[in-house]
């Protein structure tokens, strides 16, 4: 029976952060294979159907509007439109379509179009996940009674470094959306993001807050920073090339993730494009099995169905069937 934990110590993170690089990669493939089968990867979809023109500074991103990053604001996408692109996912053998919109929070009018795509994608068999920025309690209902399967909120650093990142809400707003979407029982999906030019002990800190949430997001999203040109953290690194994560360190991050999270699924989201094929191996070996499919993420490229084919055809890796998943989460 394994032993699921969320009194975790930051000494503790810490420790195993500083392990021998191959003990910590053997310790987190050996809890993986205790939770998972571990030559299946789950193959999410992600659609943009709001673009652009977000209110939020968040530093990374090219949607927000104090990024001079060329994105073009659209208006929330038609449900039709939404639901086709659905098809074309499930066609492609993804099992979760994932809805992203660039906003602070949803509005009550958008409401009924959200909850029609929700219907709709679930009608077509694939689970449903939405990130739409913070949500009431009402909105979290709302999206619960609809079906939703996920809400993914990232928490994206530790709390420490959070407000150099962001300054237009606060890592206590985070997670009391997360609270939110934990109590109207939608399965969490949170996560952040490495390499934006935080510390080890930021690393620390971020992967700690999830592991003493009261219970683990059931999907935890790991993304390397994609550097985008016109947002203050792709121009920082622009100028200092060497801030740019270690790939070692990045496969750590995941490694320690499996370790202290061993039932979630943890996802090796943003950042593939510029990946090797080793080090996403190596990923996968520290317990990631989960990505983002096809050519596009929100705005940046993604490593596309064509390279994914042959990286998993080398690899020996298959995509995730959906009961394998459901007799995991029964078991818990
Ligand atoms: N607006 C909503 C929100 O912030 O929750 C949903 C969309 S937002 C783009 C979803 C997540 O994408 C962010 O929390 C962040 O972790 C990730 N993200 C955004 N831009 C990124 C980038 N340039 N590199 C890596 N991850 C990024
Ligand atoms: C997550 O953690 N990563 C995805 C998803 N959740 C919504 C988003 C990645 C966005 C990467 C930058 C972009 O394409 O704009
Ligand atoms: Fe807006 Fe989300 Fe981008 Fe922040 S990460 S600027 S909230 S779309």
């Amino acid at each position: 029976m394994i032993q699921i934990r969320t009194d975790w110590t930051r000494e503790e993170i810490a420790e195993l952060f500083d392990l021998p690089f191959t003990e910590l990669l053997f310790r987190a493939a050996s809890v993986h294979r205790a939770n998972h089968p571990p030559e299946q990867i789950q193959l999410c979809t992600l659609l943009s159907i709001k673009t652009g023109g977000c209110p939020e500074d968040c530093g990374y991103c090219s949607q927000s509007v104090k990024a001079d990053s060329g994105v073009e604001a659209t208006k929330l996408m038609e449900v039709q439109s939404v639901l086709q692109r659905a098809a074309q996912a499930k066609d492609a053998g993804s099992q979760r379509f994932c809805m992203g919109a660039a906003w602070r929070n949803p509005k009550d009018r958008d409401m009924p179009a959200i909850v029609e795509m929700v219907k709709g994608v679930r009608q077509m068999g694939m689970e449903t996940c939405m990130t739409l920025g913070m949500l009431s309690e009402s909105q979290a209902d709302m999206l619960a009674e609809a079906g939703l399967d996920y809400y993914n909120h990232n928490i994206d650093t530790s709390p420490e470094h959070y407000e150099n990142v962001i300054t237009t809400r606060t890592f206590d707003d985070r997670l009391a959306t997360l609270e939110n979407v934990r109590n109207s029982g939608i399965n969490v999906c949170s996560g952040g993001i490495v390499g934006m030019g935080e510390t080890r002990e930021d690393r620390v800190g971020f992967l700690h807050a999830l592991a003493v949430l009261p219970r683990h997001p059931e999907s935890v999203p790991i993304n390397a920073l994609v550097p985008v040109k016109g947002t203050v953290l792709g121009d920082m690194l622009a100028d200092t090339p060497l801030a740019r994560i270690d790939e070692i360190e990045f496969v750590r991050a995941v490694a320690v993730a499996r370790i202290v999270m061993p039932q979630s699924m943890v996802r090796l989201s943003a950042g593939r494009e510029s990946m090797s094929e080793a080090c996403q191996a190596l990923c996968f070996m520290a317990g990631a099995n989960s990505i983002f499919t096809g050519d596009k993420l929100l705005t940046t490229a993604n490593a596309g169905d064509d390279k994914d084919a042959a990286l998993f055809a080398k690899l020996g890796v298959v995509p995730m069937q959906a009961e394998v998943k459901v007799e995991l989460e029964a078991a818990e």
